[in-house]
């Protein structure tokens, strides 16, 4: 066994609280996402983030899944009446109510309009998020309290799912990997990664981006959230999708950034299998799913693991190189339920070794970025804090790998650390992996969603 393999990690007793303190956590959680509650969606947060992102509205529907049928599917229906004609979902719908410039970029900078799939209706960026929604819809009908209604529900967002997963595969995967590309680091979710620094050296000629007003910088911290460097190269990848009218097949000829990620395709396999499953519930074929769930789970395993380092890495494909930085979305392919025990072992080992553990007792898991690393900073936006959407993501692919040695600890450690945050610090947006300080956003809703999902699958087993 490695220096780093299973037997490497301690197991702490993981302590969730009496039932009552559980329950009062999971109803203070319900609270955050009715106050977050528009009337159609949930807003991720109420001073940074005004408008309902693409996601988020997942995490959020697998929250409220537990106890509001209505608003789950609620949730994710808004979201898909954005939908584009060509199929892509976009990462964020922007509400007509919000007064233009909360966020920055807003509507008028994104000008959805221009793009030919855009439908009339809202304003809408113009790039994707993770899959997520498969997923999430699958959730929302195998928690109904009212099975027809549920049924309904499935039969009406059926279609539009698939037509996301067609847009994948028919326009973002240019390499003939099985993989999609993502063509922004916003389409990542996990947008100021270290792996992104060395793709995002990309030359921004004189005047490429306008002058602009970041929000962020009025309501966080600026030692929270990415630099201003960061930020121009992003305005300026919007600029330049934007500018081309957001035609694919011109983007995936010029564009400066794409990228095959692991977090954003392992999420696509786990949704892919998750579409198969509703089909099965609807009565129709099941086998392309789990064909492209297939196409997927073998693109991660040929095209981005590495032997060398026993790693997943994001591959830029206009280089073809790995971009082997070691970051949280190196362990996501655990997500895929076919994923081999051998590429499992080596995750786990991952998990529990000085890269994303913390050797400090008390500590909190899961760092975003390897703890080793030259990059990695506590409390700077996807550079080393601890996300709650992360974690879960982590404990549901650990769950389902539970037979690997090691797993099912890890999982329980994720599980004790995520409700040790929220209780620490509220429902904050990220955390410091070492005291647990909450950063960015308050009342944060994927924090609440999420950890209502955790509590109420460990109450019913
Ligand atoms: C840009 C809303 C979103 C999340 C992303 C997170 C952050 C936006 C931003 O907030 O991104 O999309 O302004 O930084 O990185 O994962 O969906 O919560």
């Amino acid at each position: 066994m490695s220096e780093h393999g299973p037997e490497a990690v301690a197991v702490e007793s993981v302590d969730l609280g009496t039932a009552a303190a559980r329950d009062r956590l999971i109803e203070d959680a319900e609270g955050v996402l009715d106050r977050n509650w528009t009337g159609g969606s949930t807003i991720p947060s109420r001073s940074l983030y005004p408008h309902q992102w693409s996601w988020d509205a997942a995490f959020i529907a697998i929250g409220r899944s537990w106890y509001d049928q209505q608003r789950a599917e609620q949730e994710l229906e808004s979201l898909f009446a954005a939908q584009w004609a060509n199929g892509m979902l976009p990462h964020i719908v922007f509400n007509p109510a919000v007064p233009p410039g909360a966020y920055f970029p807003g509507p008028e900078f994104w000008d959805s309009d221009r793009a030919a799939g855009h439908r009339k209706g809202p304003a809408t960026s113009g790039i994707t998020q993770p899959p997520l929604h498969a997923l999430a819809a699958r959730e929302v009908h195998r928690r109904a309290q009212d099975p027809v209604r549920a049924h309904a529900f499935l039969e009406r967002i059926y279609p539009k799912l698939v037509a996301q997963h067609d847009y994948l595969a028919r326009w973002r995967d240019p390499a003939g990997h099985g993989l999609a590309v993502i063509v922004h680091p916003w389409e990542s979710g996990m947008d100021n990664a270290p792996i992104w620094d060395d793709d995002l050296r990309l030359s921004v000629p004189p005047g490429g981006v306008p002058p602009y007003r970041r929000r962020d910088l009025v309501h966080a911290d600026p030692g929270d959230r990415p630099t201003k460097a960061a930020y121009d190269r992003f305005v300026y990848l919007v600029v330049t999708y934007r500018d081309n009218g957001y035609d694919d097949s011109r983007l995936l000829a010029s564009s400066p950034f794409l990228v095959e990620d692991p977090l954003f395709n392992a999420i696509w396999c786990a949704s892919a299998h998750a579409l198969a499953d509703i089909a099965e519930i609807l009565g129709r074929d099941p086998a392309p799913h789990r064909q492209r769930a297939g196409r997927i789970s073998v693109g991660m395993r040929q095209h981005l693991w590495d032997d060398r380092t026993r790693r997943f890495h994001a591959r830029d494909i206009r280089t073809g190189g790995l971009l082997r930085k070691s970051m949280i979305t190196s362990l996501m392919p655990l997500l895929d339920p076919m994923l081999p025990a051998a590429y499992v072992e080596a995750i786990v080992a991952d998990l529990g070794s000085p890269h994303f553990r913390p050797a400090e007792p008390g500590a909190f898991l899961v760092p975003s970025h390897d703890l080793v690393s030259p990059e990695f900073d506590r409390r700077r936006y996807w550079r080393g804090p601890v996300w709650i959407n992360t974690d879960w993501l982590l404990w549901r692919g650990l769950d389902q790998h539970a037979a690997a040695a090691g797993a099912a600890g890890i999982a329980a450690e994720i599980a004790g650390s995520m409700v040790r945050l929220v209780r620490r610090s509220g429902w904050r947006e990220y955390f410091d992996p070492f005291t647990g300080a909450g950063y960015g956003s308050a009342d944060f809703s994927w924090s609440a969603a999420l950890i209502v999902d955790l509590l109420r699958t460990i109450a019913t087993g």
